[in-house]
């Protein structure tokens, strides 16, 4: 693109407004290069743990910052922290409190210290979980830290503006966009943009045609591996010069602008903002020739793999040191003949760098002294409980030492309070006295209130939380229809779009056949390509398209086609929604419903059930397992009531198994966290869940003919996992438990034991060996025969149940074999 050399708002501002937005912005930049020097000094003298700076990037985030507007949403990654100081959402003093992880949200808001220093992010959420209005403020999702995991979904952040302004239903929907004008702005480094994701997001936007703006910030490095051996000819504008659009065809509009030109930074990104926010265009801006002023982060110097040229190349072209020339070096004339500057000298910039460090070390101070202080408080509180139990104790020297050490650490942790106050309880575990009980009593109640500053938030605490779902069952005809499973889905699909507007659901063949096993035939068609649509074979993105919709009030169902599919999504999963809520200490919520299919079916890649891989990785997540589609359809009207993330793992081997037809189809709830007793009975209790469950059942008959009367137990849920402790309430009555789950040994069933046993104490009652029956710990071969020798088939769980029973009454149940 041609560029005019000047921004153009220099001729509608007057020259004085040009000028003081220049210096106001020259401020920015000092005082975000002097946060990144302090913070640097913070971690070498071990204040901090660790420091991954912005420095070297600042003036291209000054263009991005102007042409950022309300409701826009920013994805991106640890170097923008001068871009949040530009549009007034990290200050000095928050930037330390960062640094410092301090657990208190309003110190350190963009994570109360759960993130390392520069994972950024804004407030979303009211204190009771609902949404603010996104539109009248500046938006920044939630930083991670795997690089380039902020691709998939800004692809979602961006579509959101799409279907605002394309889906009549929801324009009505304020608080989230003013017709659909909100651009997505996605950073990330040069060589992150190796990563699978990058390229996988960057196909997909230029499919959808979403208004996103991505800008590589190139300082041609990623930590110490140079550009050529991450980026082919070691351009990544020059190879995607592919996707450029053209009169024939859509695509992306490129740009490539060196990241210390100030002026041409502001022209470049006020025009990039203006095709994608009126064209919804997405937009990739290269920022080349940046820096690294103090190497990659506080792990290690850049000494080490720059050369001696590379170094001095970069002082030389340092963003701020070119501002500056350019500022001192600026003059124009105006129509009187006048020549206008920015400054009188030099001094009027060292002033500036002055007063930036000074408020840069005040705030450092004030940050340091707002996290410590409560913690010195804390100590002094307890250093008077263990004076008093010294006094009383047989230890009293061992203690008073203890608590001397204590009061004599210069920055203490909360660490060292509670670590001691649990030795000195060792210490007087024979003694009683009062001050003792005080001091245990100090013990509970300080794990009570500290725990959840770095425990809370993993699910929702709203009134929408899964945890306080209940259930409305289906209702029937007294003679009801017997149907195809899956209508029965679509029915219920068919009613959630009726009934709620925000609701969209994608994926692969979702749209125009109506999903592979036709449980959405004819949705699209009823509410339109936008709202019921297929999408490219791109799992992680698809699961970016969901996070980024529901992070701006929409309410996506992302498409899987097959469980075994999931791996490809699982990793932006895990890192990215399941963490969302704890990351943010509940100021963003994203809760995205993730539909897939699995368990059994036939071969290696249509049989899977990872569920063991799945309940760990997705913590923060609620992980359903409906034994049929009437379950499944319970499950998503649940959902839609509450504001969680989950992930629904419909039966492949169920849609054309017949159930019947409820009459109050979309209105009753399957609840979530509950488990349900398919079958009472006194011998056994088998609990399991999904397909196998159909298995458990379709062996009763044998087992009742030799007289073994097992009580069927469906988990429903995994994550949460029976709330109300049913199944040990089962094991009271049964006192034997078996699990039977087609995941490999160990895997989702030893979850399963631990809730039981450990957390349900429901050994007290087991009078037999608890016993799993899973599958074999390789992939399902395929095949009938593959399937009987892979997977837990009806024979092996008869078999393994008769051999409970026949350890505990060798003689009523004869050995078999
Ligand atoms: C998936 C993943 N792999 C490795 C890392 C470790 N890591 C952190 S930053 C980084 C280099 C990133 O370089 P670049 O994208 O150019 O960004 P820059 O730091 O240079 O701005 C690496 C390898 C990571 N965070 N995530
Ligand atoms: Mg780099």
């Amino acid at each position: 693109m041609q560029l005019s050399p000047l921004p153009e708002s220099k001729d509608k501002l007057s020259f004085n407004d040009f000028k003081n937005e220049v210096l106001a912005d020259y401020r920015t930049a000092v005082v975000s290069r002097e946060c990144s020097l302090l913070g640097r000094r913070e971690v070498l003298t071990g204040k901090a743990k660790f420091g991954i700076f912005g420095d070297g990037k600042e003036v291209p985030q000054l263009a991005m910052a102007k042409a950022f507007k309300k409701g826009d949403f920013r994805s991106g990654y640890y170097r923008d922290q001068t871009f949040m100081m530009a549009i007034g959402k990290l200050t000095p003093q928050q930037f330390f409190a960062g640094l410092y992880a301090d657990p208190n949200i309003n110190n350190d808001p963009m994570s109360g210290g759960r993130q390392m220093g520069g994972h950024f992010g804004t407030h979303s959420l009211n204190e009771d979980g609902s949404f603010k209005n996104l539109t009248e403020q500046y938006n920044s999702s939630s930083d991670i830290s795997p690089t380039a995991g902020q691709m998939p979904r800004m692809l979602g952040l961006a579509q959101a503006s799409k279907m605002y302004r394309n889906i009549e239903e929801i324009k009505g929907h304020t608080k989230f966009s003013k017709n659909g004008n909100e651009i997505s702005w996605g950073t990330i480094g040069n060589a992150s943009t190796s990563e699978g994701v990058f390229f996988e997001t960057f196909n997909a936007a230029g499919v959808l045609q979403v208004p996103l703006i991505i800008s590589v910030w190139d300082d041609g490095y990623g930590i110490s591996v140079p550009a050529k051996y991450q980026t082919t000819k070691e351009n990544i504008s020059e190879i995607l010069k592919g996707f450029q659009r053209d009169n024939e065809k859509n695509g992306y509009e490129i740009f490539t602008v060196n990241g210390w030109d100030y002026v041409q930074l502001m022209e470049v990104y006020q025009q990039a903002a203006k095709i994608a926010r009126e064209e919804h265009v997405p937009i990739l801006i290269h920022v080349q020739e940046l820096t690294q002023p103090q190497g990659h982060s506080t792990s290690g110097s850049h000494e080490r793999y720059k050369s001696k040229d590379r170094l001095i190349w970069e002082r030389q072209h340092d963003c701020i040191a070119k501002f500056r020339d350019w500022i001192i070096q600026f003059e124009l004339t105006d129509g009187a003949g006048n020549t206008l500057s920015f400054i009188d000298n030099e001094n009027d910039l060292i002033r500036i760098e002055k007063e930036a460090k000074k408020e840069v070390s005040l705030a450092k101070r004030t940050a340091w002294a707002a996290f410590l202080n409560p913690i010195k408080e804390e100590r002094l509180k307890l250093s008077i409980l263990l004076e008093n139990v010294a006094k009383k104790s047989k230890q009293k020297s061992f203690i008073l030492k203890l608590r001397n050490d204590l009061l004599e650490i210069g920055d203490p942790a909360r660490l060292d309070l509670l670590s001691r106050a649990r030795k000195v309880i060792v210490q007087v575990r024979d003694e009683e006295f009062t001050a003792k009980s005080e001091l245990q009593q100090w013990v509970a109640t300080y794990k009570k209130e500290q725990q959840p500053r770095f425990s809370s938030h993993l699910y929702s605490d709203s009134h929408q939380q899964t945890k306080n779902s209940t259930e409305v069952l289906p209702t029937y005809d007294e003679k009801p229809e017997l149907v195809d499973a899956r209508l029965i889905l679509k029915d219920n699909f068919d009613y959630l779009f009726a009934n709620n507007d925000n609701v969209v659901i994608f994926g692969e063949d979702t749209g125009n056949i109506g999903d592979v096993n036709q449980g959405l035939v004819g949705m699209q068609e009823k509410y339109g390509e936008l709202r019921v649509a297929d999408a490219g074979i791109r799992e992680a993105t698809i699961l970016g398209q969901g996070i980024g919709m529901a992070l701006r009030g929409l309410r996506p169902i992302a498409e899987i086609q097959y469980l075994d599919y999931l791996l490809y999504a699982i990793q932006i999963m895990s890192d990215d929604l399941a963490t969302l809520h704890y990351r943010t200490v509940g100021k963003q919520k994203a809760p995205l419903i993730v539909r897939t299919r699995g368990h059994r079916l036939e071969g290696i890649w249509h049989s899977g059930s990872p569920m063991g891989a799945i309940v760990h990785l997705l913590r923060g997540m609620n992980i359903l397992v409906p034994r049929n589609m009437t379950k499944a359809a319970g499950f998503y009207n649940t959902l839609m009531e509450c504001d969680e993330p989950a992930l629904i793992v419909e039966n492949l081997n169920g849609y054309r198994l017949k159930e019947k037809m409820p009459t109050n189809i979309g209105e009753f709830k399957t609840p979530i966290g509950v488990v349900e007793t398919v079958k009472e009975g006194a011998d056994i209790t088998v609990v399991s869940y999904g397909s196998t469950l159909k298995i458990v059942e379709e062996t009763v008959q044998q087992l009742t003919e030799v007289g073994i009367d097992i009580e069927i137990i469906d988990i429903q849920s995994l994550l949460p996992f029976d709330l109300n402790h049913d199944i040990v309430k089962s094991i009271e009555k049964t006192n034997r438990l078996m699990v039977i789950d087609e995941d490999v040994p160990g895997g989702a069933s030893a979850y399963i034991l631990q809730e039981i046993l450990e957390n349900q104490n429901a050994y007290d009652y087991l009078d037999s060996k608890p016993t799993t029956v899973t599958a074999q710990e390789h992939r399902t071969a395929y095949g009938s025969d593959g399937d009987y020798f892979s997977k837990p088939n009806h024979d092996d769980i008869f078999e393994a149940i008769y051999a409970v029973m026949s350890e505990s009454d060798p003689d009523l149940y004869k050995k078999l074999y």
